[in-house]
C-alpha cells in the first residue's frame, strides 16, 4: 500500500529517536567513564551482586514494552497478510526470466496493469524455480514458490508506472527478470482489459477455459460484473449469485 501521508512522520519519529538514543548512550558513556576512571590510591570496592528490585524492573517493564510492539506488529502483519474480501484476483505466473499476468476474464498479459483503489491480491506461482516477486512502490516482496500458491496483496493509491523485480538469484538472467506494475484508473484499466480482447487463446480453448473455470468454481463462484469483465460467457452462467459485485476467484489451478 502506498501511504504517502504519514510515511514522512514516521521517518522523523524513527530518525529522532535514533537520535534520542544514540545521544543518551553516549553521554552516559563517557560520564561514567569519567567519574569511574582508575585513581591512584583508591581503594577498590566490591561490586554488588545481586538487586531483587532492580532485576525485576528491568524484567517486567521491557517485556511490557515487548508485548505491546507485538501486538501492533501482528496488526500489521494481518493486515499484510490478510486480503479484502471483495479483492480483485491477479495470478501472476513467474518463470525463468519472465512474469505473466492473468486477469479474472481469463485474459493474459506480460506488463502488469491494475486499478487505483482497488484491493488487488496476486495468486505467486512458478513454473520453474524459486523467484521473488518484489514491487518497491509497495513495499511488498513475496516469495514465489514452485508447487504452491502465495498470495500477498496491495491497494495503489495514485497512478502510474512502476518496477517489479525478481528478489530471488534464479539463474543466468535474473537481473533481466524486471517488468512493470501500470496503476490506473478504473475506467482506464476496463478499457485496456477489453483491448486484449478476444484473448491469448484461440476460440475453442477459451471455450474449454471458461468452462473449466465455471465448473472449478461450482456454487463457490460469485460473480462477474459487467465493469469488470469484457467476458459475458461467465455472467450468464452464473446462476443465483449477485451481479454486479466485484469478481472474485479466478482461475483454474494447474494441478
Ligand atoms: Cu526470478
Amino acid at each position: 500500500m502506498i501511504r504517502q501521508r504519514g510515511e514522512l512522520g514516521m521517518a522523523m519519529f524513527l530518525l529522532s529517536e535514533a537520535v534520542f538514543f544514540f545521544l543518551l548512550i553516549l553521554v552516559l558513556l563517557v560520564t561514567f567513564a569519567w567519574k569511574y576512571r582508575y585513581r591512584e590510591g583508591q581503594p577498590m570496592l566490591d561490586a554488588p551482586k545481586h538487586n531483587t528490585a532492580l532485576e525485576l524492573t528491568w524484567t517486567f517493564i521491557p517485556t511490557l514494552i515487548v508485548i505491546v510492539i507485538f501486538f501492533y506488529g501482528f496488526k500489521g502483519y494481518l493486515q499484510l497478510a490478510v486480503p479484502p474480501p471483495d479483492s480483485y484476483e491477479v495470478d501472476v505466473t513467474a518463470r525463468m526470466w519472465s512474469y505473466s499476468f492473468r486477469y479474472p476474464n481469463g485474459e493474459q498479459s506480460n506488463e502488469l496493469h491494475i486499478p487505483i483503489n482497488t484491493p488487488v491480491v496476486f495468486v505467486l506461482s512458478s513454473d520453474d524455480v524459486l523467484h521473488g516477486f518484489y514491487m518497491p512502490i509497495f513495499r511488498i516482496k513475496k516469495d514465489v514458490v514452485p508447487g504452491r500458491y502465495n498470495k500477498i496483496w496491495v491497494q495503489a493509491t495514485m497512478p502510474g508506472t512502476f518496477d517489479i523485480f525478481c528478489t530471488q538469484y534464479c539463474g543466468q538472467d535474473h537481473s533481466s527478470m524486471r517488468n512493470h506494475v501500470v496503476v490506473q484508473s478504473r475506467a482506464d484499466f476496463i478499457e485496456w482489459l477489453g483491448k486484449l480482447g478476444g484473448g491469448s487463446l484461440p476460440p475453442v480453448e477459451r471455450g474449454k477455459y471458461l468452462w473449466v473455470l465455471a465448473r472449478q468454481s461450482g456454487g463457490e463462484w460469485k460473480i462477474v460484473s459487467d465493469c469488470w469483465s469484457s467476458d459475458l460467457t461467465l455472467t450468464t452462467m452464473e446462476s443465483d449469485a449477485p451481479q454486479g459485485a466485484a469478481i472474485r476467484t479466478s482461475q483454474p489451478r494447474k494441478s
